[in-house]
């Protein structure tokens, strides 16, 4: 398989860091075996872990007052995946790319399938955007998209969706997620129920176009950019939507989506018991949809939100297979090491969360002891597993410490004479 980043600067750095990884793991190994957990299986556990990246991660984001670029940011959809590449070779936990169109519509998707299989990449669920006007574009969006009261507005936003379904099985790809941004800024603008009903007769034009083995997932957003009301602005509207549509409708729950200090494990744990919970969209934020890296402010909810997939996952078994993607926007550093910093966070949750004794934990809960009961979580939140994280790595043929090794290689000051910037670079400003 061929590789972005030369194999030996990666073998390189693992030897130099093997020896201290073993005396850490070693060390993690027998805390946990007093507490009758096999470190082996957990380290296997963790190589099973992936998560899908974004396209649009890989440039640097933007605010709505500014965007800063960085230096050899991907260019077009290629380069995106050029850096997927290095992504995953790096941590070998984010084997998929999401695209979104029509940012990434390419006028060669051969050569995007002939890149991603020499690479080992995949594609994930593709997204949607009609949210944006695009050149040349006939209807506007102003007013809404599969909302909008004008039918030649919904007619075009229905055939983009699935325009977009077309694009993704030429690509491979299983799923299509559904955000829209439809909604009212004033009391009065639109009639509440009224665009509902239009968002759900669109919406029935596009599960009509889904291929059998494919699923649509329904993306909630609390508010932004409506502001006074949102068509599809929590996860009971879409939980409804989707019952309406079918079972290949599920919802997606992207961290960022809600108030502060909602409990999003909860939402989660609802949305399994009903059959609904499709997949993730990984972010962190501490004010709204701040799409900030996954784990940087709020590790705890993501813990949470993981110990709730163990339970759903120890319910259901192997049928239960959510779909793991991040949606960050990265502003401030440089976005390739913020997704492999990212994908390692999501996976730390999803190995803590394979400590918490469940056992243990019912029992509790059925004895009602309520402190031992969150201790449990808490003990299993508290472990540092970085070492099984790194070993999981190192015998997987990724780097033992991703940053520090792509920082070793040089590859962004590489981009940075290779790429020249293109005024108005793909990617967006708008997370
Ligand atoms: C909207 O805020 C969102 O989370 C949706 O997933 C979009 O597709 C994505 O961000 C990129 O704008
Ligand atoms: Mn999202
Ligand atoms: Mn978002």
């Amino acid at each position: 398989m061929d590789k972005v980043i030369d194999h030996g600067q990666v073998a390189e750095h693992n030897a130099k860091l093997q020896q201290n990884l073993d005396a850490d793991y070693a060390a993690l190994g027998s805390i946990l075996a007093r507490r009758g957990q096999d470190i082996e299986q957990l380290t296997a556990k963790a190589q099973t872990f992936a998560v899908a990246l974004p396209s649009w991660g890989v440039g640097t984001g933007g605010t709505r007052f500014a965007r800063f670029p960085g230096k050899g940011e991907p260019r077009d959809v290629m380069e995106k995946l050029e850096d997927c590449a290095v992504i995953h070779q790096l941590t070998q936990a984010t084997p998929t790319v999401s695209l979104h169109f029509p940012w990434d519509k390419s006028s060669d998707p051969a050569a995007m399938r002939e890149f991603a299989s020499k690479h080992g990449l995949g594609f994930d669920t593709v997204n949607s955007n009609t949210f944006q006007d695009q050149a040349n574009q006939e209807q506007t969006y102003k007013f809404g998209s599969l909302t909008a009261n004008a039918k030649a507005v919904r007619e075009q936003a229905v055939a983009h969706n699935i325009e977009c379904i077309e694009l993704g099985r030429a690509l491979g790809s299983k799923g299509l997620t559904v955000w829209v941004g439809d909604g009212a800024n004033f009391p009065g603008q639109h009639n509440l129920r009224g665009a509902l009903e239009r968002y759900l007769d669109s919406m029935r034009d596009i599960y009509k176009a889904l291929p059998a083995d494919w699923l649509m997932y329904i993306e909630h957003k609390l508010f932004e950019p409506a502001f006074y009301a949102t068509t599809i602005a929590d996860w009971g509207t879409s939980y409804a939507c989707a019952n309406e549509l079918g079972p290949k409708a599920k919802c997606l729950v992207d961290l960022g989506h809600h108030a502060p200090n909602t409990n999003i494990e909860m939402i989660v744990a609802r949305l399994a018991q009903f059959g609904k919970l499709g997949g993730f969209h990984f972010n962190d934020s501490k004010y709204g949809d701040d799409d900030l890296d996954s784990g940087s402010i709020n590790p705890f909810q993501l813990f949470l939100i993981f110990n709730e997939l163990a339970d759903v996952a120890q319910r259901d078994g192997d049928a239960f297979k959510p779909s793991y993607m991040l949606d960050q926007s990265h502003n401030v550093t440089d976005p390739i090491e913020s997704l492999m910093s990212s994908a390692i966070e999501v996976q730390r949750s999803f190995v803590q969360s394979a400590l918490v004794d469940r056992k243990a934990l019912s029992a509790y809960q059925e004895n009602n002891d309520v402190l031992l009961a969150a201790q449990t979580l808490k003990q299993a939140f508290r472990t540092d597993v970085s070492p099984i994280l790194a070993m999981a790595r190192a015998r997987s043929g990724a780097a033992i410490d991703p940053v520090a090794c792509y920082r070793a290689t040089g590859y962004r000051e590489k981009q940075a004479t290779l790429r020249p910037p293109k005024a108005g670079a793909s990617g967006s400003g708008i997370v």
